[in-house]
């Protein structure tokens, strides 16, 4: 598996239902906490305007997006942190994901319950946030133990960055506020503290288009900056995932939803992860490929297949905004405008990218 995404928050808030729209996945969901034990994977689509403009230009016989990987995880309990819920092995799982997608619930219905009575997001966030903080605040205090009898170079730089991330932990912050050299990120492991990973908060609203007056959305917004919080109404995007791509903006349109919610989620998760996106074309194919920031040529051309990373020898890199003032390759050429590079070159977001590879063409 690539880089994932897992979804977190507390029991019964849509987390599975949030899933099945982003993944058109069918993992159980039910009105009571816990229906999910063992994690639901699935993979998103991601939806692509370059992709559009691409195909436009090239005809190809066939598009492919890029996708992201998304995993649904059980819910957290108050406690969690000490084993409550099976919190321990939750918390593993989430261990294992590279950046979180935090579900708070701002829709009312009675008829759902809420394991604390009622529905109260920033509580809720704070709820899950210090369970999280907990379990790193035990992960660094053990790895301080087993660093502080260490007395090599290594050992004590280690220390001192654990004693960072002990001070901001005891501070109330999480691990993503400190900052690390990269030396130190590599010895104590940071992508391992459950704070450490980048966090998205979305707000699954009611079922009707009036979320930006609802006030338990306001309240999000009002504390993360709108721009880290996405609305989304799981449970008419799951049932809007079932329908065709062109009849689900009318569908949303006339319950009043004024945006494109899953849009927004797929690309903020993407963003999260770090991920960027290039393009092949070949064999009447066009294809976008994710892939992390600062990926080089050789191991890009590895993604598509081990034989053209194997056999790399160059890759010829072409700017969208070129192919659109010359939609052929002759031409392209002839104006200088397919640029060479090896294996070292750090693959650019929207780069269009030939690989020329020994037994390829
Ligand atoms: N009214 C309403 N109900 C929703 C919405 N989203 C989810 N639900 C309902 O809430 C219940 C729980 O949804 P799930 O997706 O199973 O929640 P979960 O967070 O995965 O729950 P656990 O796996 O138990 O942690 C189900 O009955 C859903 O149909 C929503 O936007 N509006
Ligand atoms: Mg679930």
């Amino acid at each position: 598996m690539g880089l994932a995404a897992g979804i977190v928050g507390l029991p019964n808030v849509g987390k599975s239902t949030i899933l099945n729209a982003l993944c058109r996945a069918k993992a159980e969901t039910a009105n009571y906490p816990f229906c999910t034990i063992e994690k639901n994977i699935g993979t998103a689509s991601v939806p692509d305007k370059i992709l559009l403009e691409l195909q436009d230009l090239l005809k190809p016989q066939e598009a492919i997006p890029a996708t992201v990987e998304i995993v649904d995880i059980a819910g957290l309990v108050p406690g969690a942190s000490q084993g409550a819920g099976l919190g321990n092995r939750f918390l593993s799982e989430i261990r294992e994901v590279d950046a979180m997608l935090h579900v708070v619930r701002c829709f009312e219905d009675e008829n759902v319950s809420h394991i604390q009575g009622e529905a109260n997001p920033l509580a809720d966030i704070d709820l899950i946030n210090t369970e999280l903080a907990l379990s790193d605040l035990e992960r660094v205090q053990k790895a301080l133990e087993r660093c502080q009898r260490a007395f090599s170079p290594q050992g004590k730089k280690a220390t001192q960055a654990l004693e960072k991330i002990d001070a901001a932990l005891a501070q109330g912050e999480a691990v993503r506020t400190v900052s690390f050299t990269p030396e130190e990120a590599e010895l104590v492991q940071v992508h391992s503290y459950l704070t450490a990973k980048p966090v998205l908060y979305v707000a699954n609203v009611g079922d009707d288009g009036s979320y930006l007056e609802n006030p338990l959305y306001q309240d999000l917004c009002h504390r993360f900056g709108a721009e880290d919080v996405v609305p989304i109404s799981a449970k008419l995007e799951e049932e809007c995932a079932q329908l065709a791509p062109e009849d689900r903006g009318e569908f949303l349109a006339e319950l009043g939803f004024s945006q494109d919610s899953l849009t927004r989620l797929i690309e903020g998760t993407f963003r999260l992860l770090g991920l960027i996106r290039f393009y092949t074309f070949a064999n009447n194919k066009l294809r976008a490929w994710e892939l992390p920031q600062g990926t080089a040529a050789i191991t890009a051309a590895g993604k598509i297949h081990t034989d053209m990373q194997q056999g790399f020898i160059r890759a010829e890199i072409i700017r969208l905004e070129d192919l659109k003032k010359h939609p052929s390759l002759p031409e392209l050429r002839r104006q200088g405008l397919v640029r060479i590079e090896g294996k070292d070159y750090q693959i650019q977001d929207q780069d269009l990218v030939h690989f020329l590879f020994s037994g390829g063409r």
